[in-house]
Formats: structure tokens, C-alpha cells, sequence
């Protein structure tokens, strides 16, 4: 059993912010915390504040970041992204897909994110035929959570049909396709590729109501315990698909036959009618917003102020990583708020409430919930923090949820200069421990995949 201990002048605890703050960390854990004390000889760092949850990526994507920012014949949308996405799939194989993920990884520690909840879809082989381990391409994100130290919940995508009414999928889906009774094995190679992998969770990801009849996502469903997530409503073409083939909107049609409720994530969830968003947000469900994707891939505007006033649960995810960025995320939040809107504060409650701090503590208890882990800085929680920088210009005179507003809304370097996970420093000076040899890789990879 290894102790070791660290000081800091600001830490936001689950109780709320301490200064003079010691934590006593054991086997990975937070052991003790004492408040209020001089800093005696163990290292010292400004501002620690509790890793957050990347609650969506897919983490292969990171490997086309910015190529696809190119005008195509016949005017770009989402679905002409889509088509560039399969072909870059149409190269990788397993190697590649863990160099990617090595980087994608690296990254979200670098920026503040300490868990992953990976909605991997990438099975089966170039041809389209399962690997003699149904796993294969899942080791390869498991390989990655081990060589970055990332926690990682693994959400294996059931994927079966191009579009609604169970329609046979495209040929550029050939590599995501399962039945169930495959789907299940599976879950059950992703469990075993998990096993040494510390605070690992594994749950299921039917993809979309476009890639699942409802007999399949009731039988998946059924699959599993753990953290079920599904992309819903991000495009209002699949809003008026679903209407068409059920006569009811994605969220209402999920929440009227899916029993949704705590252990459900509805990603993006962005075309929603009023009432969609007060159900939502009564369900017990977590959102799942990714507002730099979003925006990058020109979806809309998740409804924020409404389902927030409503008591809504909400995370952030960078799903396709194109930028990877936890201050980013919760800024966009806010942001299409105030552009929406045209008004300023849109997430804070009341008079007198940080903005920056209420987005932060949304998605540090929503991403915790959507992927099945604990939250906050406590006695007994695995040691995820974060240190910002007290140096950096940003930051200087703040402290409390300042700290957090200037973070979120006013840096342009990064503040972040120390993560650890589980009691391990993995960032060091901002950058992740391993990021030279995981850049190398990347790089390889990626000369082989452009050549
Ligand atoms: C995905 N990404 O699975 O990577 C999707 C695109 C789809 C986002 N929705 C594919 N952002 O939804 O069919
Ligand atoms: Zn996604």
C-alpha cells in the first residue's frame, strides 16, 4: 500500500471550495483530506478540481480532425460528413484504431477529463467480417485506456440497420454490424478485455433508432445493468424519418417504449419539442451534449435553458474530436445559449450563481451518472484530479468558482498543468507523460493511412 500525499492552495471538494487543502492519497484512492493547513514538504500545485467524464467519443475519429472541413460537390451537411467518416473507416485496422485512440486519450487527460465512455462501433474486419475475437478492435481501446491511464467505460455499439423500419444496412456500415446473439458475445469479450483494467465499467450502446429495430433495443437493452447510451434527434431529417415510420419524435418515441430513466445517456438529444424537454429532464436520464461536434457538424441547439429550469441531468462529450476540449465544451453550452437567446448567464440558476460552476457541476455528476462512476473530490473516491495553474494570467486574483469561469470562459492556454488518475501523475507541465512515444505512433499511423 503506497501513500503519498499533495497540497493545494484551492481544491473544489464535493462539499465545495477549501483553501490550505492536503489530500493523503492510498492505493490510488483519496485517503484523507485536511482543509485549512500549511503546506509542508509534499509537492504543491494552485487549483485542484475533480477530473470530469468524457461522456461520448469515438475516439478513431480523431484521426480525421480537420479533414473533412472541405466543400464537397453538392453542399455539406451531416450525412455528406457521414460518408467522408466511412471511407476514412474503410482504412483502419486495429493497429491503427489503438494508435488513434492513444492520442485521443492522451488528449482528454491533457484537457481535464480523467473517464472516457468510449460508444465504439468499429467490430469487425476491413471486409466486414467479425474478427476471430469479437473484441479485437475493442482491445485496442482498452490497450489505449491502459497506456494513458484514462478510465475508461466501454459502451459496445449494437448497430443492424441503415435507417428505421429495420432497413438492411450500407455497404460502408459492413464494419459496425451485429445480430443480437453476436452482440452479446460480444459484450461478454468486452467484459473479459476489461477485467484488469482498474475502475472499468462496460455497458451498451444501441446506436440510433435508425441502427435498431425496437425488438433489438429491447433485447440489448436487456444485455446488460450497466450505462445504456443512444444517439437521438441530432439531425431533424431523423426527426421527420421517425415520424415517418412511427408517427412519434426520437425522445418521445425513447421515452414512451424505452423505459428511460438514470442508467440512460440520449445523446446530442438537440430537436426536442417543449414537451420532449420537460420529459426529459423528468426522466432521470442524463443528456448528452457535445457542442463542439455539434457545431462542427452543423446539428442545432440542445434546448439548455428549458431543460436546465426543469431540472434536467446533463454531461459533455467529444464525440467526434475534432477538438478536444473540456472548456470548450461546457463554454459552447453556454455560448449557443447566449447566441440563441441573445442574453448573457443563460445556465446559472439565480442571481449571484456562476455560470462557469453550474455548467461544471452538471457534467461532473451528469457524466459521472452517464458512465457509471462516483464524482467529487471525497474520502474514499479514486484520486482523478485536475490542477490548474495559479500562474497563468487568467487565473490570477480568482479563486473559488472564479477559478472556474476563468478556466471555462478566459483562457486561451490551457491552465490544466497536472492530472492524475487514480493516484498517478499522467500529466505533467500540461503535457501527458507518455505524449512523445503516443505522437510517434499517431504519426505512423497516419503517414500509412494518407499514403
Ligand atoms: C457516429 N456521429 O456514429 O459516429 C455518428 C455519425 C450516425 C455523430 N452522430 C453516424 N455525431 O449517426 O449515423
Ligand atoms: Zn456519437
Amino acid at each position: 500500500m503506497t501513500a503519498s500525499s499533495l497540497w493545494f492552495d484551492h481544491a473544489l471538494l464535493a462539499q465545495g471550495w477549501a483553501r490550505g487543502v492536503r489530500l493523503t492519497l492510498a492505493d490510488g484512492r483519496i485517503a484523507g483530506i485536511d482543509t485549512d493547513v500549511a503546506r509542508g514538504s509534499e509537492p504543491a500545485y494552485g487549483a485542484a478540481i475533480p477530473g470530469l467524464c468524457n461522456l461520448h467519443s469515438h475516439a478513431f475519429q480523431r484521426g480525421m480532425a480537420g479533414m473533412a472541413e472541405v466543400a464537397g460537390p453538392e453542399g455539406d451537411n451531416f450525412w455528406t460528413w457521414r460518408e467522408a467518416m466511412y471511407l476514412f473507416v474503410d482504412r483502419l485496422t486495429p493497429d491503427d484504431n489503438r494508435a488513434i485512440a492513444e492520442l485521443a486519450f492522451a488528449e482528454m487527460l491533457e484537457a481535464g477529463f480523467t473517464r472516457v465512455g468510449e460508444f465504439h462501433y468499429l467490430h469487425n474486419d476491413l471486409d466486414g467480417r467479425p474478427y476471430a475475437d469479437p473484441a479485437e478492435m475493442a482491445q485496442g481501446i482498452v490497450a489505449a485506456a491502459e497506456a494513458t491511464g484514462i478510465a475508461l467505460t466501454l459502451l459496445p455499439v449494437f448497430y443492424a440497420h441503415a435507417t428505421f423500419g429495420g432497413a438492411p444496412p450500407k455497404p460502408g456500415q459492413r464494419r459496425f454490424i451485429h445480430d443480437v446473439d453476436g452482440f452479446a458475445r460480444l459484450l461478454d469479450a468486452s467484459r473479459a478485455a476489461v477485467s484488469g483494467l482498474p475502475d472499468a465499467v462496460v455497458g451498451a450502446a444501441p446506436h440510433s433508432l435508425r441502427a435498431v429495430t425496437p425488438e433489438e433495443l429491447a433485447a440489448v437493452a436487456a444485455l446488460t445493468d450497466g450505462p445504456l447510451h443512444i444517439h437521438a434527434a441530432e439531425q431533424e431529417k431523423e426527426v421527420e424519418d421517425c415520424l415517418a415510420w412511427s408517427g412519434a419524435r426520437p425522445v418521445e418515441w425513447l421515452l414512451d417504449n424505452a423505459s428511460v430513466g438514470a442508467r440512460w445517456c440520449l445523446v446530442h438529444a438537440t430537436h426536442m419539442t417543449p414537451d420532449e424537454t420537460q420529459r426529459l429532464a423528468a426522466s432521470g436520464a442524463v443528456a448528452g451534449l457535445c457542442p463542439v461536434t455539434e457545431a462542427n457538424l452543423g446539428d442545432g441547439v440542445f434546448p439548455t435553458q428549458a431543460y436546465l429550469r426543469a431540472g434536467g441531468a446533463l454531461g459533455v462529450g467529444t464525440d467526434s474530436n475534432v477538438l478536444i476540449d473540456a472548456a470548450a465544451e461546457l463554454r459552447g453550452v453556454e455560448y449557443a445559449q447566449r447566441l440563441v437567446h441573445r442574453a448573457r448567464n443563460v445556465a446559472a440558476p439565480a442571481p449571484g450563481r456562476s455560470t462557469g460552476a453550474t455548467l461544471f457541476n452538471a457534467a461532473l455528476a451528469g457524466g459521472a451518472q452517464a458512465l457509471g462512476a462516483e464524482a467529487g473530490l471525497k474520502v474514499g473516491a479514486p484520486a482523478d484530479l485536475v490542477a490548474l495553474d495559479l500562474d497563468h494570467p487568467s487565473l490570477a486574483g480568482r479563486a473559488g468558482d472564479a477559478l472556474l469561469n476563468a478556466w471555462i470562459f478566459a483562457c486561451r492556454e490551457s491552465p490544466v498543468t497536472a492530472v492524475w488518475r487514480r493516484g498517478r501523475q499522467v500529466v505533467e507541465a500540461g503535457r501527458h507523460v507518455a505524449r512523445d512515444a503516443i505522437v510517434a505512433g499517431y504519426r505512423r499511423t497516419l503517414a500509412r493511412i494518407t499514403a
